[in-house]
């Protein structure tokens, strides 16, 4: 198909219905290509590693032994580092140039950057997966790679690469974005492209961290030039990356709850404004809240940690507006399709299409998610749930289902738009979406139990001897979530193989875009400049004593180096 010239505008491409530049459908097609085969060796990971805390399996099935799934650590670092780092941030990258260049009805600024950015982040997935997969213990460090493990210098250039390529990425959204700016002064962006640029921002402020760490002490340190590193500087470093992490994965999850599911649904979005102010929220607030993970530390004050929590409950208020905004969207949506009563409309909602189920489902999921985060974000509880299992129930209910059940609901169009042809099986994806609520719901359950009996989160449960019984029933459990999610995730691939090579019908509709911003939304939201610097100043309150305190300045000019005085490397 064919993208039009449109002659009243020279030189500005219009997208009638569904049609795409055919440089822009290979563009975004191979992000989302690229994505799944990143899930696809991050995802049959989890299912084993299950099996593998599960003391009832273990003595079971005590010779059940595959290279890979059986070396748990291996099998973690592959299943954090693809499903965490490059599914989600490929999935991103490829939606958001959809998203982008559908809302401006403009192609994105640059194929050439879109296949740089592209070519830096493929590089840099093949180099992680060929240096963990090549050895068990060399490069087993956790999709957190804490110091004082190192790992080759190979798996630190491709976390490099993935970085940078998608700072490529951004800069085309960025460039793209400011163009249509000149176009359209006095105007407000669509809210789709308002989330992307507020939440590309965060992304390129919140990864300057993680550069430092990687290229100021990891990688360093994997190449010899350097025999001592320093543990909490490289926490710290890694938390102002880490929590924003989180919502960069979240905000294109909302794009779609806010600007496509009420149409979906049968309905529209009850509020564009309140939504605008809860993505500047996210921007804002993300970055100063990241030692809620550090709440264990040593090396952070109690005041950072209590002005960390305050910020904590901030940033969970633009997630409880979403809450509100797209439960009443829903309802609306519900009685438009005849519910009745104080309840009637839920039972209305299109339980039956896989797009529309998958969201619903990651919502409900989402909400209980929610309050896990509450919980984990109180410095006490905090002590009694931290490096348990508790903790693993929590993100799979937040990204392992709020946001991969909204990402595989949207896969369920994008898919059959990129390909040009429908869904292969709308009945096999129902079954999935359900199976993976489903199962998703009594893993994370069970393993959030399993925590509160003593689990501990990272560790080769199956053999162990010093589990309660309790905890052993529940991570048995945990067992019985992860099969119901093997077959979740054959269903999916299944689905996704039978699109590319199998479906024959052409696809006759895609998702609504919303093409025109909200005229009356405050012109102050969209003032890029000053959030860039209200976000800024408060990073640099709440993390400036954070980095004075762990870094080491009684060691001179080491500071400069990151090289505080601190573990020697073996
Ligand atoms: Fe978290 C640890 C606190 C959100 C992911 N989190 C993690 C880790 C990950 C993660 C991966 O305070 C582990 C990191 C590691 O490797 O160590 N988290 C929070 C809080 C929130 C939160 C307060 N987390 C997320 C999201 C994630 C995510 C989102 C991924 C996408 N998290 C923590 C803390 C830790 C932590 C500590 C450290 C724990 C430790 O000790 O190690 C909040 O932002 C959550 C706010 C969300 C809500 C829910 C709103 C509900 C909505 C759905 C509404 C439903 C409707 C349905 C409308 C308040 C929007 C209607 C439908 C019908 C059919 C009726």
């Amino acid at each position: 198909m064919q993208a039009t010239l449109n002659t009243t505008e020279p030189g500005k491409v219009t997208f009638p219905a569904l049609d795409m530049l055919r440089s822009e459908r290979n563009m975004i097609g191979a992000h989302i290509v690229m994505s799944l085969i990143a899930l696809t060796f991050g995802i049959f990971m989890g299912p084993f590693q299950a099996f593998h805390r599960s003391p009832a399996f273990m003595a079971s099935f005590a010779e059940f032994q595959i290279p890979v799934f059986s070396y748990y650590y291996q099998a973690v670092t592959v299943h954090g580092v693809m499903n965490a780092l490059f599914f989600t941030t490929f999935f991103i990258i490829g939606f958001t140039y959809y998203v982008t260049q559908r809302s401006l009805q403009r192609a994105i600024k640059s194929v050439f950057l879109g296949w740089l950015g592209f070519g830096l982040m493929l590089v840099g997935l093949v180099l992680c997966v060929v240096t963990v997969s090549a050895d068990p213990q060399d490069a087993s460090v956790l999709y957190t790679f804490y110091p004082p493990l190192i790992a080759p210098p190979t798996y630190y250039i491709g976390l490099v690469l993935l970085i940078v390529g998608s700072w490529v990425a951004t800069a085309n959204v960025f460039i793209t974005y400011l163009e249509w700016r000149k176009e359209h002064k006095g105007e407000r962006s669509p809210l789709a492209v308002f989330a992307t640029i507020s939440n590309f921002i965060m992304w390129d402020i919140a990864t300057i961290a993680v550069a430092i760490e990687v290229l100021g002490m990891l990688l360093p340190a994997s190449l010899g030039l350097i025999k001592v590193t320093d543990p909490q500087l490289g926490r710290v470093l890694f938390w102002f990356f880490g929590h924003p992490l989180v919502y960069f994965w979240l905000v294109p999850a909302y794009i779609s709850w806010y600007t496509m599911l009420p149409k979906q649904a049968g309905g529209k979005l009850f509020s564009d404004n309140l939504a605008r102010v809860a993505f500047i929220m996210l921007l804002v607030f993300s970055i100063p809240v990241g030692v809620h993970h550090l709440f264990a530390d040593p090396g952070v004050s109690e005041v950072s940690k209590f002005i960390q929590t305050i910020l904590t409950l901030i940033v969970a208020v633009p997630s409880f507006m979403t809450a509100f905004n797209i439960g009443a969207s829903l309802e609306y949506a519900g009685r438009q399709n005849g519910g009745k009563g104080l309840l009637g409309w839920i039972w209305k909602q299109k339980w039956n299409d896989p797009v529309v189920a998958a969201q619903l489902i990651a919502m409900l999921v989402f909400a209980t998610g929610g309050m896990s985060g509450m919980i984990n974000a109180s410095a006490q509880l905090n002590i009694a749930v931290h490096n348990t299992s508790w903790v693993t129930g929590h993100f799979h209910t937040t990204l392992g289902t709020a946001v991969t059940l909204t990402f595989i609901g949207i896969l369920y169009w994008l898919l059959p738009m990129i390909r040009g042809r429908k869904l292969f099986s709308t009945k096999a994806a129902l079954w999935q979406v359900y199976s993976w609520g489903i199962g998703m719901t009594i893993f994370a359950a069970s393993m959030g139990q399993a925590g509160l009996e003593g689990a501990p989160r990272r560790a080769d449960l199956g053999n162990s001897p010093y589990l309660t019984d309790l905890a052993k029933n529940w991570l048995n459990l945990t067992a019985i979530g992860g099969a119901i999610l093997l077959v979740s995730s054959i269903l999916l691939f299944v689905n996704i193989i039978g699109t590319i090579f199998f479906s024959k019908q052409p696809v006759v509709e895609g998702a609504p875009i919303e093409t025109r911003g909200n005229p009356n939304a405050p012109a102050i939201l969209e003032r890029w400049s000053f959030w860039i610097a209200v976000t800024v100043v408060l990073a640099i309150f709440a993390w400036g004593p954070v980095f004075v305190q762990a870094i080491d300045f009684n060691n001179g000019w080491n500071v400069l180096r990151y090289l505080p005085s601190g573990l020697q490397l073996k």
